[in-house]
Order: structure tokens, then C-alpha cells, then sequence
């Protein structure tokens, strides 16, 4: 390689970089993303030139594929006649798992709460599905008691959410569950931050809902691996109760060495797949116990910090992420960006949002309140 050319380009490159906020500074206190584990970062780099969508090259690639499926299927308590398709994250495995449901029932309508992700406007748009949005209880979850009256001639699939986007809330899956049982409904549950934390709230002992295949109406799950499961953007899987479901989105694949490819991806590199089984093999069950259990220690510390300043969560955290009520979240938002945090704000509900991710330590945390204290009191909400 020409190396005068390849400093430039380097140089070029860093100077650019240097202008992102990285995880490691602490700054980023609203993502769902977090800095990678290290043996991520070395597996991913591995298998950098591999290509899942083309399996019968790289049969070693698709063996690993099938190992993390493998995990996510039994951290799920999927039955053995499932089957995992690997997806780019949240937004892809809810594409999916719609575009299976409108398949199957050759409907429209998708009932789904109101705290649902943007990806199914997208889907909405996509597919030409239409939405139902339920309204949301006290505590900030789907009406249990306004599904069964939306559903209709047109109901397609229910949406339920495990670990929701703006306040790490859990819907009433169960109850979906015997609802969606009962009138033979498809029941998707998008657990693309959820997956990787209930499992161990429930170990931890904490009383959250069964939310899994143990419930027999869910036919699909989504779970990101490069949200809490700790590893490198972008891995999702897509979780299917019935693999002979999965051949609904199967094509012929005339071009590439496998007869059939299901789901929507093409070519698709086997690194970040390659990564995300390594961090799950390095962390073990206990690993990830041990993880979401800092995660929430740190979650109550914050909860107790921002009642020392006088600013409450809107509910109780049931996970790791914290809704804060304010006057004004735009300009707090704006002022905090200023002292170099970044937060987000979520507009439905009027608060902003952070996530205790695990590159949040209780430092980053000590300095943030005193920030947002100043903030408040400037911008008058306190
Ligand atoms: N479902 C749920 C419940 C989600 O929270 C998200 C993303 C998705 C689906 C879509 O996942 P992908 O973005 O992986 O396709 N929730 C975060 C959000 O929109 C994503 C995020 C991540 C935002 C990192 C910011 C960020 O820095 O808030």
C-alpha cells in the first residue's frame, strides 16, 4: 500500500472522527448502545470479509450463526422446533416478524401500544399495514383492557413490548398472550432492549413478567445483541416459535450456494454474528447476571441522586433507563449538550431520557447531576 497516500486518508479519517461522542468519555447518557466488550471487538475484526448470505462458502461462519441462536433460542425458552433468523437490530426484526404475520393471515392491522418503536411507522409505510395504537395505563404500559375490543376481521398480529424505548416499561404480555391465544392472533413482543435484561432481573429476583415462549401465544421475538446483550452494531435476532413458519419469507436463491434465503438481508458480513457469540460464551449466564445487576445498582443510585436535587423519575425504573419530567426537555436537552452530555428527549411523553448503560459508572453519574442541577435551575425547572 502507497503509505504517503494511507497517513493522509488516516489522518483525514481521525480528524473527522474526533468530532463524534464516544462511549468511553461517558458523555453518552441516552443510547441503547454501549461501548463493545473487548473480545467483540477482536472476533468482529476476524471475520470482517465472511458472508452469511452466502452460507456454503462459509460453512464455519454459519455454524457460529447457529451456536447464537442456539443461546438466544434458550435464553428465551424457545421450544426445540424454533428458529432464529439474524437480523441488523430492532428495526429489522420488527419488519420481519411483521412481514411473517401479514403473510400468514393475508391481513392488514396491527395493534400495538402507543410507546411503540418508530420502526413500525416504517413498517406501516413499507407494507402498507395499518396501525391501532393502544393507549397506555398509569404505569405507563399497554391497556390491557382496550386490546380485545380493536381486535378485528382486519387484525393482522398485537405488538407487545418487553422493555420499551422510553421508559424501559413492560407490557402485560402474559395477558396478550391468553388474549392472542384465544382469538388466534399472531403475538410478536419486541424485546430488542428487554431480551437481554428480564432474563436476569428474574434471576436477580426481581418481580417482572414472564414475557417469553414459556407463554404459549407468542409466536416471535426480537432481542438486539448490540443493545444490552453487550456486543457489536449491528446483531439482532428474530426469534420464530414454529420454524416451518419461516418458509412464509422464504425465497428461492438461484445466485448464491443455499437453495432458500430467509429473511430480508443479502450479503451480510459474519463479524458482528461472530462477535456477539463470543461475548455471549466469554459472559455466561452469571456474566450478564453480574452486568444487569450493576446496571440497576447504578440505575436506584441515580434515582437517589435526582431526588436529592428534587427531580423525580416519572415512574420507579423497571429497568436500566430513567424518564425525567421536565417544563421544558428541548432546552434542557440544549443546555446539557452545551456541558458536553448527551441525553435524549422523548417528545410524547415531555421528559428526557437516560439509559445506565454499562459504560456508565457512578463517577460519570456524580457529574452529570451537578450538571443537570445547574441546567435546572438556569432554565427555571427547578
Ligand atoms: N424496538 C425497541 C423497543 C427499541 O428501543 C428500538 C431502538 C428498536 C426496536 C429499533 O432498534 P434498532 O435501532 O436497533 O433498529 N431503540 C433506541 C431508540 O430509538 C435505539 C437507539 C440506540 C437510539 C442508540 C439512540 C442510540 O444512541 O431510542
Amino acid at each position: 500500500m502507497n503509505e504517503g497516500k494511507q497517513d493522509i486518508i488516516l489522518k483525514e479519517l481521525d480528524r473527522i472522527r474526533k468530532k463524534d461522542f464516544t462511549y468511553e468519555s461517558g458523555h453518552i447518557l441516552g443510547s441503547m448502545c454501549t461501548q463493545l466488550h473487548p473480545i467483540a471487538k477482536q472476533v468482529y475484526m476476524k471475520f470482517l470479509e465472511t458472508n452469511l448470505g452466502d452460507p456454503e462458502l462459509f460453512p464455519g461462519t454459519k455454524e457460529i450463526e447457529q451456536k447464537l441462536i442456539i443461546f438466544i433460542s434458550k435464553l428465551l425458552n424457545a421450544p426445540t422446533n424454533s428458529t432464529g433468523i439474524i437480523v441488523g437490530g430492532g428495526t429489522e426484526g420488527n419488519i420481519t416478524s411483521m412481514w411473517l404475520a401479514k403473510k400468514l393471515s393475508k391481513k392488514k392491522e396491527i395493534i400495538l401500544p402507543e410507546s411503540a418503536h418508530f420502526s413500525f411507522q416504517k413498517i406501516a409505510s413499507l407494507m402498507d399495514m395499518k396501525l391501532i395504537p393502544i393507549p397506555l395505563d398509569k404505569n405507563y404500559c399497554m391497556d390491557i383492557d382496550c386490546v380485545e375490543e380493536k381486535i378485528s376481521k382486519d387484525t393482522a398480529a398485537v405488538v407487545g413490548i418487553a422493555g420499551s424505548t422510553e421508559l424501559g416499561t413492560i407490557d402485560p404480555i402474559p395477558q396478550l398472550s391468553n388474549i392472542c391465544q384465544d382469538n388466534e392472533i399472531f403475538l410478536h413482543v419486541d424485546a430488542a432492549f428487554g431480551g437481554f435484561v428480564i432474563p436476569f432481573l428474574k434471576r436477580l429476583g426481581y418481580g417482572v413478567p414472564d414475557f417469553d415462549f414459556k407463554l404459549k401465544g407468542v409466536n416471535t421475538i426480537s432481542i438486539d445483541s448490540h443493545k444490552m446483550g453487550y456486543s457489536a452494531i449491528p446483531l439482532g435476532t428474530l426469534i420464530i416459535r414454529d420454524k416451518k413458519l419461516a418458509e412464509k419469507i422464504s425465497v428461492e436463491s438461484s445466485c448464491v450456494s443455499s437453495k432458500t434465503q430467509t429473511g430480508l438481508m443479502g450479503t451480510r458480513s459474519g463479524g458482528p454474528v461472530a462477535a456477539a457469540y463470543a461475548v455471549t460464551q466469554y459472559m455466561g449466564m452469571d456474566g450478564y447476571e453480574k452486568l444487569i445487576n450493576d446496571c440497576m445498582n447504578r440505575t436506584r443510585y441515580t434515582e437517589e441522586k435526582l431526588q436529592k436535587i428534587g427531580l423525580q423519575p416519572i415512574i420507579k425504573p423497571i429497568m436500566n433507563v430513567v424518564g425525567i419530567k421536565l417544563k421544558k426537555p428541548d432546552v434542557v436537552v440544549q443546555e446539557l449538550t452545551k456541558y458536553g452530555w448527551k441525553v435524549n428527549k422523548i417528545d410524547r411523553i415531555g421528559c428526557i431520557r437516560l439509559v445506565l448503560m454499562p459504560h456508565i459508572t457512578q463517577q460519570i453519574i456524580d457529574d452529570f447531576i451537578i450538571d443537570l442541577e445547574k441546567v435546572c435551575k438556569q432554565t427555571g425547572q427547578l
